[in-house]
């Protein structure tokens, strides 16, 4: 990816493409969701996300990006982001990311949530609330000639206080007919600083947050993005649109996702 992907600003027409890849995606979690159980493998959670897309007409996005070789991202506690499916059995008391993008009619639909498998710790609860917490602050801050940068240092003030830390390697980014585009999307920062938000603007905001430091490593796989020490990472995302008096959540749920929104 170039360092400053083009910001494409898009029209009316484009936006409701969108609004139906980011619809397909949202209800594409929703499934996760309903089908998650203590002991089924990350693989099966994969295979689920392949055939809900392809049976509505779209494509994993993830599939194939630069050489990915799975069609979503789950990624188990102390996983940042861009885990691979795998035959690992989900345990009670983890707690997983699951991260989908689809490419519908050209555009592409980019969210996630992490979920509860079973009971969990109170701290893993803490910091998947804090997370969640942190994507609301992030789109509260969405508005037109506002700046991207006020996002970022929203998030980082919330996460700070709660006394979890930002990761500062990924970014949220700009979606529409490529997966990434700009603006680049920081969860931390300065305010006033970065592109001034205008009418038709579609990026992701992604926020990952971890329990001790922000540091990762990449695991010998090439792909799989661990905290330093080892400890919790959550992370939520949803794709928005810059209207004319403040956003659109174009990845919005038509209800609660079960395991992550509902304690159950
Ligand atoms: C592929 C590319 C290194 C994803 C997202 C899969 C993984 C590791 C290079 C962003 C960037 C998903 O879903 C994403 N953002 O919300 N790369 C991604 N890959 C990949
Ligand atoms: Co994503």
């Amino acid at each position: 990816m170039p360092r400053k992907p083009p910001i494409r600003i898009k029209s009316p027409s484009d936006v409701e493409l969108l609004r139906r890849s980011c619809r397909l995606a949202a209800e594409t979690l929703l499934m996760v969701g309903d089908h998650l159980r203590i002991g089924m493998t990350t693989l099966e959670i994969d295979e689920l996300v392949h055939k809900y897309t392809i049976e509505h007409g779209a494509l994993p996005a993830t599939l194939g990006y630069h050489g990915f070789p799975k069609s979503v991202c789950t990624s188990i506690n102390e996983v940042v982001c861009h885990g691979i499916p795998s035959r690992r059995r989900l345990k009670e008391g983890d707690i997983i990311n699951v991260d989908v993008t689809c490419k519908l009619d050209g555009f592409h639909g980019d969210t996630s949530a992490t979920f509860f498998v079973g009971a969990v710790s109170p701290e893993a609860r803490k910091l998947v609330e804090v997370t969640r917490r942190c994507l609301e602050i992030g789109i509260e801050q969405v508005r037109p000639g506002g700046r991207i940068g006020d996002i970022g240092h929203a998030i980082e003030r919330h996460a700070t206080q709660a006394g979890c830390s930002v990761v500062r390697d990924f970014v949220g980014h700009g979606v529409g007919r490529d997966f990434h585009e700009g603006p680049q999307v920081p969860h931390f920062g300065d305010t006033d600083r970065g592109p001034r938000m205008v009418p038709g603007m579609t990026f992701t905001i992604e926020p990952m947050i971890n329990l001790g430091g922000w540091e990762l490593e990449i695991l010998k796989d090439g792909w799989t993005a661990v905290t330093i020490d080892r400890m919790l990472s959550a992370q939520f995302e949803h794709t928005v649109v810059v209207t004319g008096t403040g956003c659109e959540v174009l990845t919005e749920r038509s209800r609660p996702l079960r395991h992550s929104e509902v304690f159950d």
